[in-house]
This record gives structure tokens, sequence and C-alpha cells, in this order.
């Protein structure tokens, strides 16, 4: 059976989101990145980068969100647009923009917000406005056309899902403002089983809450290692 190695983060819950839409048997093995787990020879041998999410399907090895959702899409002809050259250009693109901007943006905004240990207004300020730009640019694609795609559901409204469903703690309160069109996407999204099975798959192990000493050394290498 395929096995899924998740957290209760953003990008391990967009593939939750599609094992549960597609419905797919699937194990979900926890690496609890606040105690380290991600860090141990075993999840390194699946995942170099040390982060989840990864599956393992077969002798298939698959690690980061944008590659498994693709990766699973194109395996089960699932939640992908038409076959034209035009749609599947379409998919990459938007793909690649949320894998490159709208993650590592929102996850910085996150970082620098919430978790540095000083308040640096030059980089919150810097990763809040690329994280808002992002949304922005989805926001206008959503107020033209139902899905990312047009009229059909694909693996990209889950990816932008992961991220845009915590956009008041990517960008704080009143986050939603701005972005009416994808919260329309966020909402439709939500009220969907899958996604609701999705977000409660974390209930399944106990995964440590606490943001102490151990958990932050374990997400943060640089606050142990001075490199500049
Ligand atoms: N580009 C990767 C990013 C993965 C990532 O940053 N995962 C976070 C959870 S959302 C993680 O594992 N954090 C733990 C850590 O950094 O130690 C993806 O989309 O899968």
């Amino acid at each position: 059976m395929l096995k899924f190695y998740y957290s209760a983060a953003p990008n391990p819950t967009k593939v939750a989101l599609f094992l549960e839409e597609a419905g797919l048997p699937y194990e979900a093995i926890p690496v609890d990145t606040r105690k380290g787990d991600q860090h141990k020879p075993d999840y390194l041998a699946i995942n170099p980068n040390a982060k989840v999410p990864a599956i393992v399907d077969g002798d298939a090895i698959v690690f980061d969100s944008n590659a498994i959702l693709i990766y699973l899409a194109e395996k089960t002809g699932k939640f992908l647009p038409e076959k034209t050259d035009k749609a599947r250009g379409e998919l990459l693109s938007w793909m690649m923009f949320v894998a490159s901007g709208v993650g590592p943006y929102s996850g910085q905004a996150v970082h620098f917000r919430n978790y540095a240990p000083e308040k640096l207004p030059y980089a919150i300020n810097r990763y809040v406005y690329e994280a808002q730009r992002h949304f922005r640019i989805l926001d206008e694609r959503l107020a033209k056309r139902r899905y990312m795609l047009g009229d059909t559901y694909t693996i990209v409204d889950m990816d932008v899902w992961g991220w845009a469903r915590l956009i008041p703690n990517v960008l704080g309160e009143g986050g939603w403002d701005k972005y009416k069109n994808l919260k329309r996407l966020v909402d439709e999204i939500n009220t969907r089983p899958a996604a609701q099975r999705a977000i409660a798959l974390k209930d399944r192990h106990k995964f440590k809450t606490e943001m102490d000493k151990e958990a932050l050394n374990a997400m943060f290498g640089h606050l142990t290692e001075k490199v500049a």
C-alpha cells in the first residue's frame, strides 16, 4: 500500500486532499517535525531534504508536495485538465508558481511574523508583501474562472488550497479582505468531504504541539549553526 509520510502542516495536507479525493488506499505515517523525526536516517533515505510530505509507492519514492501531486495525478489520470498542450502548459506553470512562490513566501512570512527571535520589520514587510502579491495573482485569475484551470477542479486547486486556507496565519488579521475570489475557492474546497478528511488526518496520530526549544532547533537548523 502507498505510504504517506506527513504532519499537520500545509504541504502534507494538500497531498492528503488528493489521496482522499482520489480514494486511493494509503498508510499515513506520522513524521513529527517538532520532535526532529525528519532528520532520522530512515526518513532521510526517503526525503534527503528532511521535510514533509513524501510518499513511497512500490519502488517509487516521491518528495515535495508539488511533485507528489503531479505524480499521483498522472498515475491515476485524476484531477488533470484536458489533454492539450495548452492545458498542460497552464497546469505546469501554476504548479510551479505555487511551488516556487506561494509556498516559500507564505512560509517565510509565517516564520518572520511568528517564530523569528527578533521582530525584523524589513523581513516581515518583504515576505508579507511577496505573499500578498502571489495571493493577488491567484485572486485575479479566479475572478475570471471557477477553478484555476477553468471549469474543472484539478491538482492546481488542491495545491493552491494548501496554503491559501491559512491566509490569516500568513498575512494576519483581515488577511482575507482583498482576496474574495480566492476565498470563494477555498470555501468551496473546505466543504468537500475529502478536504474535511484531509484536515482531520492529523488527529489519527499524536503530534507534538508545543513550539519549545526542541521544536525550534529541529525545524530551524540556523538557530544552532552560525554560517554568516
Ligand atoms: N517544497 C516542499 C516544502 C516542504 C516543507 O517545507 N515542509 C514543511 C511542512 S509544510 C516541513 O517539513 N517543515 C519541517 C522542517 O522544516 O523541519 C514541499 O512542497 O513539499
